[in-house]
């Protein structure tokens, strides 16, 4: 590939899954993309990620994109979009797997007071990051929820609805003090202050991190933002039966640790 541009990929670091803190810089704001197989949204979406940002915090955040060695090498796609966006990094772990710690392991490695996430599939409208990052002027954590005023759950089949709602329910029956904080506690899409996790080493199983961080983190004040929850129009969803095991799992670790 001589001469080619071709900007570095970096290796996901290991260890536990604990946040480091850090000196504040001039990044206010880390936006973790985690990808599994997402060549067909990928390069569009980071473009929509970045135009937004670039417009409400021009210069002052960062994207990463934390792959987990995609088949379909979406990371090789992802970074070659940095020669056009700056503040992209993209992370290609190749050592561990899953959704969860995809996440934390892009927090890891950035430089931003402000965490947050936010899925490639543009279920979750990249315009929604403009909203919640004025939502944070007084929160913790922000959440783009589903089920506030405003929100919904877009085309989904009924049963679809009844496993998200059954998911919910256990939720609120093993683990109150999260569901009943938070409209939409099994979101995708959200920022954190730093300091509500820096130092807390997490534990997660499977999909989902933000009732991770509510348990284990120091969060005080949570706000929530509508949004609509869009179809995937590209490629295809990763969740599945192993999923729905690993939530059940991962709701019964934090019951104990919340005790
Ligand atoms: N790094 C990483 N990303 C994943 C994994 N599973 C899903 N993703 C990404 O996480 C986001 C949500 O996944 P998706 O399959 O759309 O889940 P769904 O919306 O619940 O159907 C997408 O950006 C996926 O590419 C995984 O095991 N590792
Ligand atoms: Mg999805």
């Amino acid at each position: 590939m001589a001469g080619e541009f071709m900007p570095a990929v970096l290796d996901a670091p290991s260890g536990p899954l604990t946040v480091p803190a850090i000196v504040p810089g001039p990044i206010n704001v880390s936006v973790v993309v985690p990808t599994l197989n997402e060549r067909e949204n990928i390069r569009e979406f980071l473009d929509a990620v970045n135009r937004v940002l670039h417009t409400v915090i021009p210069g002052a955040y960062e994207i990463i994109v934390v792959d987990d060695d995609s088949p379909d090498r979406t990371w090789e796609l992802a970074a070659a979009s940095a020669a056009a966006i700056p503040a992209l990094r993209v992370v290609r772990r190749r050592s561990e797997r899953g959704l969860a710690s995809a996440v934390i392991r892009g927090w890891q490695v950035s430089r931003g007071t402000v965490i947050g996430t936010i899925n490639a599939d543009f279920q979750h409208p990249p315009e929604l990051l403009g909203p919640m990052i004025s939502a944070l002027e007084d929160a913790d954590v922000v959440v783009a929820s589903r089920y506030v005023k405003g929100g919904s759950v877009g085309n989904w089949r009924w049963y679809r609805r009844i496993t998200s709602n059954a998911a919910q329910a256990l939720g609120t029956l093993l683990l109150p003090q999260v569901f009943n904080r938070i409209t939409d506690p099994l979101s995708g899409c959200y920022l954190a202050r730093r300091g509500c996790i820096a130092g807390v080493e997490l534990k997660p199983l499977g999909y989902k991190t933000l009732m991770e961080i509510v348990v284990r983190g120091r969060v005080a004040r949570i706000r929530e933002c509508p949004y609509k929850m869009r179809d995937r129009e590209r490629g295809r969803s990763k969740a599945g039966m192993r999923q729905t095991l690993q939530y059940l799992g991962h709701l019964w670790r934090l019951r104990k640790a919340a005790r």
